[in-house]
């Protein structure tokens, strides 16, 4: 369970929480982090919105019409923006900028799989993207500024009338049932398929921890997929009790029932199942790009190094757990017993502190240092950090 002092729900404990409102009804939360001073800065998020690696959206209401230009955003055009009625939005906050990891990681009362990203929008007075219904939950916190937030309970079928011809999801009916003024450190909890509109009265930002919902589809086609190529099933199609068809067109009938037959052989392991889950949720998206160190240590350094004063994972790196497997960034290792305790140290918290002595576990930390994945030392130093210093 998380401590009071970094949890980030207020009065209401994690189990209440998660019993009472995750993804079943909204939460204010007054002053959830007080004082808080944001993540980044204005100039900090507009120039991530400048990079191509980085999604961004910047959206603006115009005489009542709708615009959207996806990212890399121009300076420039950021510049000349007038002082009403637009917002940028820029995605994956968190692969960037260490306090934005941090922010997420006060998430942790949520498994690290349905953790999706923090995105972080900026806005001017009148400025949002309109009434929409998102498919996942949503922690808003905002941080300066503040800004308007109306929702409404689920109804069936909103989300089918939308706005014609606009770039965006807009709500054709929006009939808010609530409306809260979210000021500095304030959060609002939503679960998926509350319509909902944040306008921002002054200029500030939200961010917004968004959680991850695969699709079915997408679930069941990724893991066919991937099985596909582990399948052996030996032996080729026989018809020694062929009989003489009128149509030689025709699917021979035998061919279907043995071929129905094989497929509906296929059995799926509880570790088929698991071993795939952690292998995709933890692979990077498309994106993301490591930064190996340009000249490495050598392998007897990094483990005086990590024995002195700890290491930590990269922002950019996903490291999920399940029993004795780890994934890390879309690969599977299943490391020797004793070295799984400080593993599993790293994956839930994120760093590992000094002190550690198994030379399994220094093998294995260099290999993820040397493409970029860890970094020796608990703190993120400055020039240690992302792709774009
Ligand atoms: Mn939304």
């Amino acid at each position: 369970m998380s401590s009071t002092h970094d949890g980030v729900l207020g009065r209401i404990g994690t189990r209440a929480f998660l019993a009472r409102h995750w993804q079943k009804r909204p939460l204010l939360i007054r002053r959830a982090i007080p004082e808080f001073p944001g993540v980044v800065d204005r100039r900090e998020l507009f120039r991530l919105a400048g990079l191509a690696s980085v999604e961004s959206r910047l959206v603006q209401h115009k005489r009542g019409r709708w615009s959207l230009a996806h990212g890399p955003q121009s300076a420039a055009q950021l510049r000349r923006m007038p002082v009403g009625d637009w917002t940028l939005l820029v995605q994956g906050v968190n692969l960037h900028s260490p306090e934005a990891d941090r922010l997420l990681r006060r998430f942790k009362f949520i498994p690290h799989a349905r953790l999706d990203d923090l995105m972080v929008s900026y806005a001017v007075p009148g400025g949002g993207v309109g009434p929409h219904v998102d498919s996942y939950d949503v922690f808003l916190l905002q941080s300066g500024g503040s800004r308007l937030w109306r929702i409404a309970t689920p109804r069936k079928g909103q989300s089918d009338r939308l706005v014609e011809g606009a770039p965006l999801k807009l709500l054709r009916d929006f009939t808010p049932d609530e409306e809260y003024l979210l000021e500095p450190g304030d959060m609002l909890y939503l679960p998926p398929g509350w319509a909902h509109e944040g306008i921002a009265l002054e200029p500030g930002m939200t961010c917004s921890i968004g959680f991850r919902a695969p699709a079915h589809r997408e679930l069941v086609a990724e893991f066919l997929q991937r099985h596909a190529e582990k399948i052996d099933i030996p032996g080729v199609y026989s018809d020694p009790g062929l009989q003489w068809q009128r149509h030689p067109a025709q699917l021979p009938p035998g061919l279907v029932a043995q071929t129905r037959k094989l497929l509906s052989r296929l059995r799926f392991t509880r570790s088929d199942v698991a071993n795939f889950l952690g292998e995709y949720l933890s692979e990077p998206k498309a994106n993301v790009v490591f930064d190996p160190p340009q000249r490495a240590m050598s392998q007897p350094r990094f483990a005086n190094h990590v024995r002195v004063s700890g290491a930590r994972l990269d922002l950019r790196t996903l490291l999920l757990l399940d029993g004795q497997a780890i994934f890390i960034n879309g690969e599977r290792a299943t490391p020797a017993r004793p070295v799984l305790a400080a593993l599993r140290t790293l994956a839930n918290e994120r760093v590992l502190g000094p002190g550690q002595r198994a030379a399994a576990l220094f093998e294995l930390l260099y290999a993820w240092y040397v493409a970029g994945w860890l970094h020796p030392g608990q703190n993120d130093a400055a020039g240690a950090r992302g792709p774009n210093k």
